[in-house]
């Protein structure tokens, strides 16, 4: 297995202030600034952005001061020594968002989405990366005769393809659906946890493609709203998994980040609000070097005997350290 390193992002909505569907925020909120110097101090190499965490009410300005205020941002990350991993559109704030955004009921409402993504491609390109992330946070439907299901696909394709034609060398990573040449995927690990799947087995599917351009590794325990539990934080075994099927298939050897989408507990004290990345970051760690020294000579032979039980119980005390 190669000893290859890893490179580590998070994006400035990671250092969250604890507000929940039950209560408003419990952490005073904090400048770019400050969480930039926060990533720097705990040696991340990346940040992640949303097109308005890139530049703040972004529908508001020109073109001339989008391009302006990214590329002050541009020399700030420079002068950090920080990359930006990628750039993602956040078509769930607004209102013209509401009933969805590429895939919305309304032609206009539509329109503003696509314009909204080329220029987050902008922001992109001023930047310095060609990653697009697309979260189709509100492309669903409350109720299933509230839209047509095989309409919104075309929509779909539609808005991926002007985003395409755009610029010809951006790539979308769509959490989480691989498609043609330039688009790929991200994988996060409470999404599929949340559609009943492995994370593992989705890493392997992605990476078999040559599709995962990105990932957001977390925790989430059962179907409930989306955690975003630090990375192992609710099952240990899922996530060495998930670090074994990123080192079986070389992940980062293209230059992508594993990225944290990963957010505080709520209790968290200031002084403890860093905590959930560093925490994720040693938990991967940790976990290569489990995945790097586990016994893949006695686990193939026991697969050999197909003997899954004595395989089990390797993987649980190679865990828990003999
Ligand atoms: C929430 C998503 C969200 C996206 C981010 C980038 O469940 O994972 O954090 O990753 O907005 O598009
Ligand atoms: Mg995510």
């Amino acid at each position: 297995m190669s000893k290859r390193n890893y490179k580590f992002c998070f994006g400035p909505w990671n250092i969250s202030e604890g507000q929940d569907p039950y209560g408003s925020p419990v952490r005073p909120a904090q400048t770019f600034d400050w969480k930039l110097a926060a990533l720097k101090k705990l040696g991340f190499d990346a940040m992640m952005f949303h097109d308005d965490d890139a530049v703040p009410d972004i529908d508001g300005k020109s073109d001339a001061q989008v391009r302006k205020e990214s590329k002050l941002l541009k020399k700030k990350l420079a002068d950090a020594g920080v990359a930006a991993e990628m750039v993602a559109p956040r078509l769930w704030f607004d209102p013209r968002t509401i009933d969805g955004a590429y895939t919305s009921n309304d032609p206009k409402c539509r329109k503003y989405a696509i314009e909204r993504s080329l220029r987050c491609i902008d922001v992109a390109n001023h930047l310095g990366t060609d990653l697009i992330v697309l979260w189709l946070a509100r492309e669903g439907s409350y109720i299933r005769e509230s839209k047509n299901a095989r309409k919104c696909v075309d929509y779909l394709v539609e808005a991926i393809d002007a985003m395409l034609a755009h610029d010809k060398k951006i790539r979308i990573s769509i959490e989480p659906k691989p498609d043609a040449k330039r688009v790929g995927c991200l994988i996060e690990s409470a999404h599929s946890i949340l559609a009943g799947l492995d994370t593992a087995d989705d890493i392997d599917f992605a990476m078999s493609f040559g599709k995962l351009w990105s990932l957001h590794l977390n925790d989430q325990n059962g179907l409930k709203f989306d955690q975003d539990k630090p990375f192992g934080s609710a099952n240990l075994r899922v996530a060495f998994n998930q670090v074994r099927a990123l080192e079986r298939n070389g992940y980062g050897k293209n230059g992508e980040y594993v990225c944290f989408d990963v957010h505080p507990f709520r209790p968290t004290k200031v002084e403890h609000w860093l905590a959930h990345l560093d925490n994720s970051r040693r938990t991967f760690l940790k976990l290569v070097a489990k995945a790097r020294s586990f016994d893949e000579k006695q686990a193939k032979a026991l697969i050999k005997d197909r003997n899954y039980a004595a395989l089990d119980q390797l993987v649980i005390e190679h865990l828990l350290g003999r």
